[in-house]
């Protein structure tokens, strides 16, 4: 221990050479560093350490410019060996195990290309990968925990590395919970037989997959708020407390995404070890060296260390241990710390002799602590990720570990086993087709009996279910409390919500003005308070409450924090004081769209991997939706979300002053992508409330896997009462409805004007306008989804062309309007193309206006000029419409131009 210690002081000292460099008194540093040994020696590390600090402390309050606090530790493991606790497990069985699944794992990829050239998967991530996640399976990963009543609770949740998948599902074959026809069907999922989908994908495997994890970044973003989410529960008693962790191994190329890293303070804060990042640190990413002049896994200590994580290293494996001991005079450790990962990588791929030449030929003691070893001994020296002793001490530490959240850094090698055919090579991710030697190779490398003659197609093998090692996974998987990965809806359906929340939004406000946001904030003040469903409702902002007028909420049901709050608020003598409570329920994120749609996931999920219906409210900046948080939108409707995303200030033209970065004009086209979820642009309160109040029936009622897009304004507006008659409702929800219906419907001149959210009030205005200057009969239709209509649409047409013969299916938009007469005109705050989506429906030839184009700093009404969206362009739309029709003459046109103030030379906006 001392000796180590000794080193770890000295590999520091020379990392900070300029201070040493200046030592005037070697003898008195001598005393001093003697006398501090004897403490670690004589009484305990504890104390050392303390008197460390305490001085550190003393130096700095006395003004000494102390260099900068090291993030790093030698490049070694970071538990000691002395440290490590007898493996639990039987490490010959489990090294079969693993060979198997090894093969397997590799079979589903070559078999696939060799069948369907191109087709794809990976062997070299999960051939690295591969004692990490066994000793998980095997030892640590819970699929069901105690809580401290004794009842069983969802355990572990595991975020496995996306294209680490053959291994996983390699390994469920195994335990017979997937059959030879899928595993033989991998990426073939159209064959008409269950195949497996090429990555985690709930969405394609909702009974086995929960996370999707392949677009990388996203994992460690939503493992943290997962984590976080737990927490949350658990201090709003919605959860029993248990020790459940949430782990997430990911690659080391991954670390660079910006989502990696982005969030990993907030774990450190709120001191989540529920938490464990296990990163497999292969040194390579898909085109090859992940630094290859520097040092991945010291790179990530210093950054994790620094936001305050728990770091564990596991660089060696047992065979360098007693090398690692005589090291006495730090000679290795030194050489350890220089090589750089890309010469790491040239040893994976080169000879014993050159490893002994090039690592230990530097210097003559080197050379002899390895006299003992030979060349094809120093060649198959092992990393630390692939020994099961050092993962397993490595993990433990890790579940034990308190205070904070954990990082585990594991050094293995890509492709590890493949040899010539791809080991530790630049190539080796791309890997997806071993000629027959190379079969053979691996086949005799894990001992898997396959005779030669079979060899050539890679059959899959597993032993039979009596033999040990099925035996063994099997009883391990018990012990662990089932198999994993698995996804069950454990909620049991909501009743339906009280219609008496809604009814107060189909009176109107009687000339009230309000903005459709505030419609919402009040709507959901009262749904939170609903003794039924109130306690499930998780509102979401990010740092943006008072924008949308929701600070009320702050004392209604408290921001959550972990800690409770440790000030005293500074508007605490006010109503609506900024409260804090542990068991607070809004999260309130801070600037984090990214962050706050990780919680919208962790949230709209709980339904499933908790047994807890909560229901998730996220407003936002509707321009940082989709456009900033598209994948995770897409991540979120691939694990089967619910809940409700509200796009706030939205539309190009509402959002006065706050021009080209804010005005958000396609958030709608976006959502027109994903293909489970629900957008709407209302206009009116009603309209609101019957979509929220459909969409919780939708989705915790029925439990259908969809979610909603609710884009709404801050445009204080006059709000109507729900017009009487039937099919309103069915209306608003499919898309569209008859709002008004023209006074003059015995006019020559008739016009079809659809309008939604605010623009709906130009719409209105334009109504008047054509009916008292021109005389135009227009009927208003309020568009509450053109992504509805167009996937209504479009399925009728889907199902007409496939039924030939038999009597065609209208869509909803062509039985409503087929009896409208005039012409048609559309308007929305959204580009023109999202009304175009609709228009072959339409009887008649559609007029789109929308907000194509680059914002401005402006106020609405000059922003409504500049896009051409307000009442004066629509009346001159509709004019030029019917003059294209030929049922007015263009000179009426012309004159309108000038009658209206229209500027016909003005900049085209959706260029300019
Ligand atoms: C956001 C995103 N960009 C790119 C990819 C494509 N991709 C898949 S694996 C991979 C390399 C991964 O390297 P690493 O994270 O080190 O994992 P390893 O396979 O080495 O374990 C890349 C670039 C992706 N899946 N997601
Ligand atoms: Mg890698």
């Amino acid at each position: 221990m001392q000796a180590k210690a000794q080193l770890e002081q000295q590999i520091i000292a020379e990392q900070q050479a300029p201070l040493h460099s200046s030592d005037s008194d070697p003898r008195e540093t001598a005393e001093w560093l003697e006398a501090w040994d004897q403490i670690l020696d004589e009484e305990s590390p504890q104390r050392a350490a303390y008197l460390l600090t305490a001085l550190t402390e003393r130096a700095r309050s006395a003004g000494l410019d102390l260099p900068p606090p090291s993030f790093n530790t030698p490049y070694w493991n970071t538990i000691r060996v002395e440290d490590e606790t007898p493996y639990p497990g039987d490490l010959e069985i489990e090294r079969r195990i693993k060979s198997v699944i090894r093969w397997n794992a590799m079979a589903m990829v070559v078999q696939q290309n060799k069948k369907d050239p191109g087709i794809g998967g990976h062997i070299a991530t999960y051939a690295s990968i591969a004692t990490l996640m066994e000793v998980g399976f095997n030892h640590f990963f819970r699929a069901t925990i105690k809580d401290q009543a004794g009842a069983n609770q969802p355990g572990d949740f595991v975020y496995f590395q996306g294209h680490a998948s053959p291994g996983i599902y390699a390994r469920a074959f195994l335990e017979g919970r997937l059959s030879q026809t899928q595993v033989e069907h991998f990426r073939h999922e159209l064959r008409g037989q269950q195949g497996l989908s090429s990555y985690p994908h709930p969405w394609l495997m909702p009974d086995f997959w929960r996370f999707p994890t392949v677009s990388m970044g996203l994992a460690s973003l939503n493992a943290i708020y997962q984590a976080r989410f737990m927490r949350y529960m658990e201090n709003r008693g919605l959860i029993a407390p248990t020790d459940r962790k949430v782990w997430a191994f990911l690659g080391d190329g991954e670390m660079d995404e910006p989502e990696s890293l982005g969030s990993i303070t907030l774990a450190s804060r709120e001191r989540l070890d529920n938490l464990i990042f296990v990163v497999n640190c292969n040194l390579q990413r898909l085109d090859g060296p992940v630094r290859g002049n520097g040092k991945i896994i010291q790179e990530l200590e210093a950054i994790f260390r620094g936001a305050g994580w728990n770091v564990i290293k596991v660089i060696w494996g047992s065979d360098w241990d007693s090398l690692i001991q005589n090291d006495r005079d730090g000679l290795l450790v030194k050489r350890m710390g220089e090589i750089t990962d890309g010469q790491y990588q040239k040893y994976f791929v080169e000879s014993g002799a050159y490893f002994r030449h090039n690592f230990f030929g530097t210097d003559p003691r080197l050379l002899k602590m390895v006299d003992h070893l030979s060349d094809e001994q120093l060649a198959r020296m092992r990393l630390g990720g692939h020994d099961p002793i050092k993962v397993h001490a490595a993990f433990k530490a890790a579940v034990e570990h308190r205070g904070s959240p954990t990082i585990v850094l594991a050094k293995t090698i890509k492709g590890y086993g493949l040899g010539e055919a791809g080991e530790g090579k630049n190539i080796t991710h791309q890997q997806k087709k071993l000629n027959d030697e190379e079969l053979s190779m691996f086949r005799s490398r894990f001992g898997i009996p396959i005779p030669d003659d079979e060899l050539h197609n890679a059959p899959f093998y597993r032993p039979p279910n009596e033999s040990v090692e099925i035996h063994y996974m099997q009883e391990r998987r018990t012990q662990l409390g089932g198999y994993m990965p698995e996804r069950k809806v454990r909620a049991k359906p909501l009743p339906p919500v009280a219609d008496a929340h809604f009814e107060e939004f189909y009176k109107g406000t009687e000339g009230r003005e309000v903005s459709t946001t505030m419609v919402f904030v009040r709507l959901l003040a009262k749904l939170l308070r609903d003794p039924e469903i109130g306690k499930l409702i998780v509102p979401i902002i990010p740092d943006e409450a008072r924008t949308f007028g929701m600070e009320a909420l702050f004392r209604q049901v408290g921001i959550y924090s972990s800690v409770g709050q440790l000030y005293e608020p500074v508007d605490m003598d006010t109503l609506l004081y900024y409260k804090e409570a542990k068991n607070g329920q809004i999260l309130e994120e801070g600037i984090t769209e990214a962050g706050s749609i990780s919680s919208f996931i962790a949230a709209g999920t709980a339904y499933a991997n908790h047994g807890i219906n909560t229901i998730p409210f996220f407003i936002y900046y509707s321009m940082f939706g989709f456009q900033r948080i598209g994948d995770l939108i897409w991540a979120a409707a691939d694990m089967r979300c619910r809940g409700f995303l509200l796009g706030g200030t939205a539309g190009r033209t509402t959002l006065a002053g706050e021009g080209l970065q804010h005005q958000d004009g396609h958030s709608h086209v976006l959502a027109l992508s994903v293909p489970n979820l629900l957008a709407y642009d209302p206009a009116f309160a009603y309209e609101i409330a019957v979509i929220i109040q459909d969409g919780i029936k939708r989705m915790y009622t029925d439990q259908e896997s969809i979610f909603y897009y609710l884009t709404v304004t801050n445009e204080p507006l006059p709000m109507p009462e729900m017009p009487a008659g039937k099919g309103i409702r069915e209306g608003i929800l499919k898309g569209m409805y008859r709002f008004k219906t023209s006074d003059r419907k015995d006019a020559r001149l008739r016009a079809q004007l659809f309008g939604s959210g605010t623009i709906m009030f130009e719409v209105l205005k334009a109504q008047q306008i054509l009916e008292e200057k021109y005389g135009v009969g227009a009927d208003v239709w309020s568009v509450t989804s053109y992504k509805e209509l167009y996937r209504e649409g479009n399925d009728c047409e889907r199902w007409n062309m496939l039924h030939p013969g038999e009597t065609p299916r209208v869509p909803f938009v062509a039985q409503s309007l087929k009896d409208a007469p005039g012409v048609f005109v559309a308007a929305s705050d959204y580009m023109k193309v999202l009304p175009e989506s609709i228009s072959q429906w339409v009887p008649r030839s559609l007029t789109s206006l929308g907000t194509d184009g680059f914002g401005r700093s402006e106020n609405r009404e000059s922003l409504r000029d500049f896009f051409e969206v307000d009442a004066k362009h629509i009346v001159l739309a509709t004019l030029h419409a019917l003059a294209r029709e030929k049922q007015i003459q263009p000179e009426l046109v012309k004159q309108a131009v000038g009658d209206l103030g229209v500027n016909p030379d003005k900049p085209n906006p959706a260029i300019s």
